[in-house]
């Protein structure tokens, strides 16, 4: 059934258009999904790997084209860097403050980790000048929130609109460490800034309002750098100048990934769902909590910890969701998931209202305005609010054309939202989905029954 349900129409060989047609009968998904590797930490091996002193063998790595563009960045400063597969990886790292001088400008296409992360490692790196750019959505997220700081440590760097939009100019220069109380909770803001305290000499401290994924630290400390970490402030000081060791990184599935599946199988009736080897850090488990709240029904299987991660298998089967209030310091811990978390509540009886998430408003799109305009457009009642959406559930989804705005969170999360719409939706531009999930659509082919 499912070659029918499920249609792909290619544009010019780059875009492609989903469409998903329900039948009239129904469907459901059933079967093990295993997910590709986790992209914060597929992101931060290749990094970590370059800079070190030696080899490191990654298992596991995302092949999605966010950490390609990581790869291709760090090649260009002299990491040599084998072909990219999930099997095995190898880097052979050039050691901290070796970078080579890029001969052309670093392009971290669509990705605000690879740019945001490698900024920190750029401005710390004296008598070298580097350019980096990024594609059309990542040149125009904001950038200041990691330039001021590397500012405020002597950095040198030049942009556009006072230096807060990328391309970007960088002299490297030797930094002065510094207190850095970040006004947002980021992991990027605080894997910056510690990256450029790997090369400056002393104490360099983040802290945050409320604890971002911890996954620089986890890798930090394997790879041999000295870091505290202070519970009580969110706050983590690592002292440099620091010198690194190649290290064996296992890479887990990516929750965010995950995360499709776990709402798909929850809203559409009669699933059971096993995603097999997920990532559950903590830092990064607030769907879990969230869906949860809502009724769903799953089940962590097989707990196990690999290579310093917690890693386990997700069971999930169908259930009756209902609305809730999702709000404050959970909110770092799922803001990816969010996209497919309005999905769940168009689904769910009573309302579900999500705050403090003003964030999504400057990811690869405009998270609250995109998923609010392409699901009412099938029929649900979301309004936006300036910092989340309120969404009335119990509506049902009638097919149509949505876009995916060259978001990749977006366009799998339209594909779900259709497995319950009546008739036809075609999900436009659906090719983003291969920014962290290459073969999503393959997947879901294969579980829909
Ligand atoms: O890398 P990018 O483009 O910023 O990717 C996103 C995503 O949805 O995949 C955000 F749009 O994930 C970020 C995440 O939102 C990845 C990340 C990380 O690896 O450190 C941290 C989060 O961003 P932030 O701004 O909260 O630090």
């Amino acid at each position: 059934m499912s070659a029918s349900v499920i249609t792909v129409e290619t544009q010019e060989n780059v875009s492609y258009k989903l469409i998903i047609q329900r039948p009239p009968s129904g469907l459901s998904l059933q079967g093990r999904i295993r997910v590709p590797g986790d992209k914060s930490i597929s992101h931060r091996a290749l990094m970590l790997g370059a800079i070190a002193e030696g080899e490191t063998q990654i298992q596991g790595l995302l092949l999605g084209e966010d950490p390609r563009s990581t790869a291709s960045c760090f090649r260009a400063m002299g990491a040599e860097i084998s072909e990219l597969n999930t099997d095995f990886v190898r880097v052979k790292g050039i050691g901290l403050g070796n970078f080579l001088e890029p001969v052309d400008v670093l392009n971290a296409g669509n990705s605000g980790t690879t740019l945001r992360l490698m900024l920190g490692l750029l401005a710390s790196h004296p008598g070298r000048f580097f350019t980096v750019t990024g594609d059309s959505s990542l040149r125009s997220r904001p950038m200041s929130r990691v330039v001021k700081p590397l500012q405020q440590m002597g950095a040198q760097i030049w942009g556009r609109n006072g230096g807060s939009l990328a391309p970007l100019a960088i002299q490297g220069q030797a930094l002065t460490p510094i207190h850095y109380h970040s006004p947002i909770a980021s992991a990027q803001v605080k894997s910056c800034i510690l990256l450029a305290g790997l090369l400056t000499e002393g104490q360099t401290t983040v802290t945050e309002p409320a604890l971002s994924r911890d996954h620089s630290e986890r890798m930090f400390r394997a790879f041999g750098a000295e870091l505290s970490i202070d519970p009580e402030t969110n706050g983590v000081t690592v002292t440099g100048p620091a010198k690194l060791y190649g290290q064996s990184v296992i890479v887990p599935g990516d929750i965010s990934s995950a995360a499709f599946w776990l709402v798909a199988g929850a809203i559409v009736p009669g699933s059971d769902l096993v995603i097999e080897n997920v990532g559950i850090n903590p830092t990064r488990t607030g769907i879990l909590e969230a869906l949860a709240l809502m009724g769903a029904d799953i089940q962590r299987e097989n707990e196990r910890e690999v290579a310093g991660e917690p890693v386990a298998d997700l069971r999930v089967r169908s259930s009756r969701l209902r609305g809730c209030t999702i709000a404050g310091d959970i909110i770092p811990r799922l803001i990816d998931e969010i996209p497919i978390l309005a999905v769940a509540a168009v689904f769910a009886e009573g309302t579900t209202i999500i705050r403090d998430a003003q964030e999504l408003r400057v990811k690869e799109s405009d998270r609250i305005a995109v998923m609010a305009q392409q699901l009412n457009n099938m029929g649900a009642n979301i309004t936006e609010l300036p910092d989340g959406m309120e969404i009335t559930g119990g509506t049902s989804l009638v097919g149509t054309d949505v876009d995916s705005h060259t978001d990749h969170r977006i366009a799998m999360s339209l594909a779900i939202a259709a497995l319950n719409a009546t008739g036809i939706t075609t999900v436009n531009r659906a090719e983003a989905a291969a920014i962290s999930y290459p073969n999503f659509f393959e997947s879901l082919t294969g579980i829909i029954k």
